[in-house]
């Protein structure tokens, strides 16, 4: 299963940060050689690290591809700028991220690092894979979802919210 971790704490073009995830998942369904196949609630979150800056809305989704990590990181890029990121600082707020989060059982240490390097710390992404996905595992911790989630660092805030819905895909062919 290739995973996606989807987040947003500004407003952009499409108003919230809950609208922006949907549109973002709508461009990601439109997108040449990628399937979406579920995707999560969106989960309203504190910032990690815990700072000034606005609550994120977080969500995950799984999709199909055959574009190998690096292609699917391009497109990931390439949305995120559509949707305006500037991306000049670390960790700063934005209007959109998207992250591979899990790419199968691979594991890859050159960038991009997969599974992503803090994905089984954080609540925002193991809160939105369990809902997906309850039996995933960790391929290099070997550890499944339930016991990260009970490892994971104490104090983040995160509440469940509203769901998000797959597009449907306009046939290519049609
Ligand atoms: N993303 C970060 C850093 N901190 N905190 C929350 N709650 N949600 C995020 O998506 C997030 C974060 C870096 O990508
Ligand atoms: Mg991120
Ligand atoms: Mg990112």
């Amino acid at each position: 299963m290739i995973i996606i971790g989807l987040g947003a704490n500004l407003p952009g073009p499409w108003g919230a940060p809950e609208k922006t995830l949907q549109a973002a998942l709508n461009t990601l369904g439109e997108t040449k050689g990628i399937e979406l196949l579920d995707v999560s609630s969106i989960w309203h979150s504190a910032p990690v690290p815990l700072s000034d800056q606005p609550w994120y809305a977080n969500a995950v989704c799984s999709i199909e591809t055959a574009l190998p990590p690096v292609k699917l990181l391009g497109v990931l890029k390439k949305i995120e700028q559509d949707f305006g990121r500037d991306e000049r600082e670390r960790n700063a707020p934005r209007i959109i991220d998207l992250d591979i989060i899990a790419y199968d059982h691979l594991i890859n240490m050159d960038a991009p690092v997969i599974p992503h390097p803090r994905m089984h710390e954080r609540a925002f992404v193991l809160c939105p894979l369990q809902e997906i996905a309850p039996d995933w595992t960790h391929p290099a911790l070997e550890q499944p979802i339930d016991e990260l989630l009970e490892a994971m660092p104490a104090g983040q805030d995160i509440r469940r919210g509203e769901k998000l819905s797959i597009p449907l895909k306009i046939a290519e062919n049609a």
